[in-house]
C-alpha cells in the first residue's frame, strides 16, 4: 500500500468515527458508542491487532497512523460526553420540581427506658444522702461472689441464687451485687457508704423473674450502726420514689452476709394492696433484701467487727420500676418493643 493511500484511509476511518460521536444525543448512546469505536471488537482495535501480520517494512507508518486516529477518537469521545453531561444536568435542573415546603418525616424522639430512668432516680436519691458511687466486674470468682460473703462451700445457701458458671466453674457472672462490697470494702477503709449499680444474673425466668436483671447495691460501715439506721433510710428512700402513703413491711429472712437478715416488702402499687397478677395475689411486693453486715465478711476484709458495724441491702431495679409504671410482666422490659416503652 502506498504512503498516500494508507493516510486517505485511515483519515476516512477517522472521519466516520468523528462524525458519529458528533450525531450521539444522550450518555447511554454515547456509550455503545464509545464501545463500537474502540472496543476489542472495533474496526480499530481488529487492526492495531493485525499489525503483527503485515510486512515489517509498512508496520511503523500503520502503527503510527492508527495511534493517531485512536487518540482523535479518544479525545472526539471526552468532548462529547462531557457535553452530554452538562446538557444532561441542565435538563434534570429545568424538569425536577422540588417542593422545599413539604413537610419532613418525623423522626421518632429517643427517651430513657423505664429501667434507666429509675435507675437514675434512685442513685440521685443514695447520692444526696451521701454514698459513693462504686463498680465492680460483671465476670467474677466464686471467692467474691460467695465465699468471702461467707457462704461456706457446698452449703445450700449458693442454690439460693441459681448460677451461671464460666470457664467450666472457674469464672461465674455475678449473681447479685454484693462481690461489689468486698471490692469496695478492700479498696476503702471505713467509714465508708456506698452504692453499686449493675447488671446480675440468675437462671431464672417467669412474670417477675429475667435472667439478666440490675440490682443496686448499698451499704454503710462506721461506729454504732444499728438497724434502726437501717430502717430509716428504707424508709426515707422508698417514701421519697413512690409517696408517703406506701406502706412498708420488713420480713425475717436469711442472707448468709448479713445477720441478722430481711426482705422489704411494700404495698402492690397496682392494686393497692387487694391482689393481682403483679403482686401474685397477696397485696405485697418484695423489692430487696437487707439486714447488718455479718462480722464474717468483715474479717474477710480485714476490717474489725469489734471497732465497725454497717448494713447493707440490694434493690432489684426492674421490680421497683414495675412497681412504679403498673407492669405486670418483667418480660415487657426487655421486648424492645418500642409501642410499649413510648408510654413511660
Ligand atoms: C440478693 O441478691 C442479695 N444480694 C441482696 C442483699 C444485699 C441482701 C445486701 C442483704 C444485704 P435477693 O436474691 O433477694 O437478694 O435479690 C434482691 C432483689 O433482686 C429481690 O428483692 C428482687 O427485687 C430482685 N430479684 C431477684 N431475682 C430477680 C430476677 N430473677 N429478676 C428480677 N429481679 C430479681
Amino acid at each position: 500500500m502506498t504512503d498516500s493511500n494508507l493516510s486517505n484511509e485511515l483519515e476516512s476511518l477517522k472521519e466516520a468515527a468523528v462524525a458519529k460521536i458528533a450525531a450521539v444525543t444522550c450518555s447511554d448512546e454515547m456509550e455503545n458508542t464509545r464501545v463500537e469505536l474502540l472496543g476489542r471488537k472495533s474496526e480499530l482495535m481488529t487492526r492495531m491487532r493485525g499489525l503483527g501480520k503485515l510486512p515489517p517494512d509498512q508496520r511503523p507508518a500503520m502503527g503510527k497512523g492508527l495511534n493517531e486516529v485512536r487518540d482523535a477518537i479518544t479525545a472526539a469521545i471526552k468532548g462529547k460526553q462531557a457535553a452530554i453531561r452538562k446538557k444532561e444536568l441542565s435538563e434534570r435542573l429545568e424538569n425536577e420540581v422540588f417542593d422545599i415546603t413539604l413537610p419532613g418525616r418525623p423522626i421518632g424522639m429517643g427517651r430513657s427506658h423505664p429501667v434507666c430512668s429509675v435507675l437514675d432516680e434512685l442513685m440521685e436519691i443514695f447520692i444526696e444522702l451521701g454514698f459513693m458511687v462504686e463498680e465492680g466486674p460483671e465476670v467474677e470468682t466464686d471467692e467474691y461472689n460467695f465465699k468471702m460473703l461467707n457462704f461456706p462451700d457446698d452449703h445450700p445457701a449458693r442454690d439460693m441464687q441459681d448460677t451461671f458458671y464460666l470457664h467450666n466453674g472457674a469464672r461465674l457472672l455475678r449473681t447479685h451485687t454484693s462481690p461489689v462490697q468486698i471490692h469496695a470494702m478492700l479498696r476503702h477503709k471505713p467509714p465508708l457508704s456506698v452504692i453499686a449499680p449493675g447488671r446480675v444474673y440468675r437462671c431464672d425466668s417467669d412474670v417477675t423473674h429475667s435472667p439478666v436483671f440490675h440490682q443496686v447495691e448499698g451499704f454503710h460501715i462506721d461506729r454504732h450502726i444499728t438497724f434502726g439506721h437501717l430502717k430509716g433510710t428504707l424508709e426515707l428512700f422508698i417514701h421519697r420514689l413512690y409517696g408517703k402513703n406506701t406502706k412498708l413491711r420488713f420480713r425475717p429472712s436469711f442472707f448468709p452476709f448479713t445477720e441478722p437478715s430481711a426482705e422489704l416488702d411494700i404495698s402492690c402499687v397496682l392494686c393497692g394492696g387487694g391482689g393481682c397478677r403483679l403482686c401474685k395475689g397477696t397485696g405485697w411486693m418484695e423489692i430487696l433484701g437487707a439486714g447488718m453486715i455479718d462480722p464474717n465478711v468483715f474479717e474477710a476484709v480485714g476490717i474489725d467487727p469489734e471497732k465497725w458495724s454497717g448494713y447493707a441491702f440490694g434493690v432489684g431495679i426492674e421490680r421497683i420500676a414495675m412497681l412504679r409504671y403498673g407492669i405486670d410482666d418483667i418480660r415487657l422490659l426487655y421486648e424492645n418493643n418500642t409501642s410499649f416503652l413510648k408510654q413511660y
